[in-house]
């Protein structure tokens, strides 16, 4: 009996060595370890057997278990320590192999959306005038939208414009820029220049030239003895420089919007052809803004003498703007995931 378990202990003592010595990582290692010196491992297995021999037999081989167990767990150890070393070498060696200069294949880089490109060029412009820029919530009162725009409840041109209503009583989503009107002449000291770029909605069926959400821009100017030359000069400076063209003139027909009198709308000569092109549709000139002189309801209302005061307002569409300069045929793609076409800005 006790020469068996002595057989065993070398054995075991061999057996270990060679499993420790082949391992290659610290997860290797580990199982070795959980092998032989773990709870359930041969090393508690031979203990187990020493409760069969005799007293003195115990007192013989009870020391070859515990030099065995000293034993291995130096072995283990100086193994551990070496595989710890070696795999610090191995990542010291990485971080010195890694060329910071190196630049990653396929890099797939953001960039501005058109709408914010397009946005940025017309603030610079309006500031570049004396404007500032001004900012409007999305989600209006039928005050903002309508009443302050000399369009009351039960008014027909409250038609005119597709409202999305809230289940709040009477909350909607903006329907135009404009409202940002009433917003700044309540809070800024005369004179003023604004201009308000934002999201506005319609309820409306989409097509290729209509969004049920797009983005306007609204332009708004009070000061001592505005007039309608005021106006035309504005739109004339602006469009020039947003078509990037300084011979680019303007014509303007009459228009009906309840917060301007006289309502105009103003048209640019087409900047890509002198004959007619599909972009004018062969009319040789580009509808583009609505404007006028400010309502003196839309004064009053903001608290302002109109006797004293006298302004002008526009509106347009930057989808629109943004179509007209890039050539592009469908309005709903500014608002798609298609990568193709937002990559191209
Ligand atoms: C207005 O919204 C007026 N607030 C503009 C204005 C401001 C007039 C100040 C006078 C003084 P209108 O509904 O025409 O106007 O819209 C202005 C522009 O928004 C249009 O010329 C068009 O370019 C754009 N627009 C209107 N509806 C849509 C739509 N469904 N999808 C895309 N763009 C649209």
């Amino acid at each position: 009996m006790i020469k068996s378990l002595q057989n065993q202990i070398t054995q075991t003592e061999q057996t270990f060595e060679t499993d420790v010595k082949n391992a290659q990582s610290i997860e290797q290692l580990e199982h070795v370890r959980v092998a032989f010196l773990g709870r359930h491992g041969k090393l508690t297995e031979l203990m187990k057997q020493l409760r069969g021999l005799s007293t003195d037999d115990k007192r013989v081989v009870g020391p070859q278990l515990n030099q065995l167990k000293t034993r291995m767990q130096e072995v283990y150890e100086q193994k551990e320590q070496q595989l710890l070393k070696s795999q610090q070498d191995e990542q010291n060696q990485h971080k010195k192999d890694f060329d910071v200069t190196l630049s990653r294949k396929q890099d797939v880089t953001g960039g501005l959306h058109v709408y914010t490109q397009i946005i940025r060029q017309l603030e610079d412009i309006f500031i570049s005038m004396g404007y500032s820029i001004a900012d409007g919530p999305e989600v209006e009162t039928g005050y903002y939208n309508f009443e302050t725009l000399n369009i009351p409840k039960d008014h027909p041109a409250r038609d005119m414009q597709d409202t999305f209503w809230l289940n709040v009583p009477d909350m909607l989503l903006r329907t135009h820029t404009s409202t940002v009107q009433a917003h700044v002449m309540e809070t800024t000291q005369l004179p003023l220049a604004v201009f308000a770029p934002g999201r506005v909605y319609r309820n409306e069926a989409t097509d290729a030239s209509h969004n049920f959400m797009f983005m306007q821009a609204e332009g708004l100017f009070i000061d001592k003895n505005v007039s309608m030359s005021n106006l035309l000069a504005t739109a004339e400076q602006f469009l020039q420089a947003i078509f990037e063209r300084d011979d680019l003139s303007i014509r303007v027909r009459p228009g009906y919007f309840p917060f301007v009198e006289p309502g105009v709308e103003i048209d640019a000569e087409c900047p890509f052809c002198t004959d007619g092109c599909s972009i004018c549709k062969k009319t040789k000139w580009i509808e583009l803004l609505g404007a006028g002189l400010v309502h003196p309801n839309v004064l009053k209302t903001s608290g302002i003498d109109q006797e004293k005061y006298s302004g002008f307002a526009f509106g347009f569409g930057i989808d629109r703007i943004a179509m007209i300069k890039h050539n592009i045929r469908d309005i709903r793609l500014f608002q798609s995931s298609n990568l193709e076409f937002l990559k191209q800005f």
